[in-house]
């Protein structure tokens, strides 16, 4: 009988996944999915993701093979790109997701940071915005950053201002990481990766330039990496990524996963509103009365359409 060992994917390249044994001190095992599970997985990208815990059988060479994917407490998954269809799973059971964004190089986005929180809020994991680089902000961003601050601390959202150069603001993120599995995500050249090596000294991940004709990063960081601490805890460190597409919602399950939308719901008068032209919708009198900010409906208008978008051209293939 061969025996069955348990641990955690660290790091996949799609063809290997690394795998950290349960108990302290253990070799990392390189290990190979056999074939069945892309067949059973179609709907995924990535039928194996970082943070997933699975079973595996040693083999002869010193390698493994996995031989069970154990259920995810949870994910963050964003729709495929590369013209493949589906979910990609960017990371599995997490504890909570930092959604990082700079003041400038480049510039933070709020209709990324909104797809990102929707994605948590309906995974149940605890969200935090990191706004990086607050050391670049001139006097110009500074109103810019307050109202953003406002914006997001009214939903309930902490935001933290970071900089690799301000020792303090490295603290404070590194206390919320304790013991818990954390997770950046954010577009290419924000400073994920320098985060990680200001916060861990040592693990020398390389950090890329951020290009000056674009604005983003060299794409340095290729592969997603969960990294245990030394403090306590893990953190997965994730590429750039410039688009983050919402997977598996419904149109009129959006508006749940927006604290400020999710009580006016049911006040509509339609109880299918869309909130996007109805009459007598709650949504649009307490938008049109600027108790929800145009960023944020202006992100909801957007994610309505891209998932319904998706759902129209599903429901043309099965046709
Ligand atoms: N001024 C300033 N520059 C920073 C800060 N954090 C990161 N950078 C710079 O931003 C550039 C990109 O940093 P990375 O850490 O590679 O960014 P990343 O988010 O990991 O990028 P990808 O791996 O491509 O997703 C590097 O030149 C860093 O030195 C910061 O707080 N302030
Ligand atoms: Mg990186
Ligand atoms: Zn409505």
């Amino acid at each position: 009988m061969k025996k069955m060992l348990k641990g955690r994917v660290t790091k996949s390249t799609g063809k290997w996944y690394k795998v950290m044994p349960e108990g302290k001190n253990q070799e990392m095992v390189l290990c190979q999915l056999p074939g069945k599970f892309r067949l059973q997985e179609l709907k995924q990208t990535n039928p194996v993701a970082v943070g997933d815990q699975v079973s595996f059988t040693m083999l002869a060479d010193g390698k493994g093979l996995i031989d069970t994917i154990h259920e995810r407490s949870n994910r963050i998954s964003r729709k495929a790109t590369h013209g493949r269809k589906g979910e990609h799973i960017l990371v599995s059971n997490v504890d909570q997701g930092f959604v990082v964004q700079a003041v400038q190089k480049p510039k933070f986005r709020t209709g990324f940071i909104d797809r990102f929180l929707v994605s948590t809020e309906a995974y149940e994991i605890t969200p935090y915005i990191i706004l990086n680089k607050i050391d670049l902000g001139s006097e110009k961003d500074a109103n810019e950053i307050a109202g953003l601050i406002e914006l997001y601390n009214e939903l309930g959202y902490e935001v933290l201002l970071t900089s690799i150069y301000d020792e303090e603001s490295i603290e404070e993120l590194a206390g919320l990481m304790k013991d818990k599995t954390s997770v950046f995500i954010g577009p290419s050249g924000t400073g994920k990766t320098s985060l990680l090596n200001t916060i861990q000294p040592g693990l020398d991940h390389s950090v890329g330039e951020v290009s000056a004709s674009s604005n983003k990063g060299k794409h340095t960081t290729t592969f997603s990496e969960l990294l245990p601490l030394e403090f306590g805890g893990y953190l997965v460190d994730t590429p750039g990524i410039r688009e983050f597409g919402l997977v598996h919602f419904e149109p009129n399950e959006i508006a749940l996963y927006f604290p400020e939308m999710r009580d006016l719901r049911t006040q509509c008068r339609y109880y299918n509103c869309s909130h996007l032209h109805e009459p007598g919708c709650a949504v649009m009198k307490a938008f049109e009365e600027k108790k929800i900010a145009p960023s944020r409906y202006d992100s909801y208008i957007s994610m309505y359409e891209s998932v319904e978008d998706e759902e129209l051209s599903a429901g043309s293939r099965k046709r």
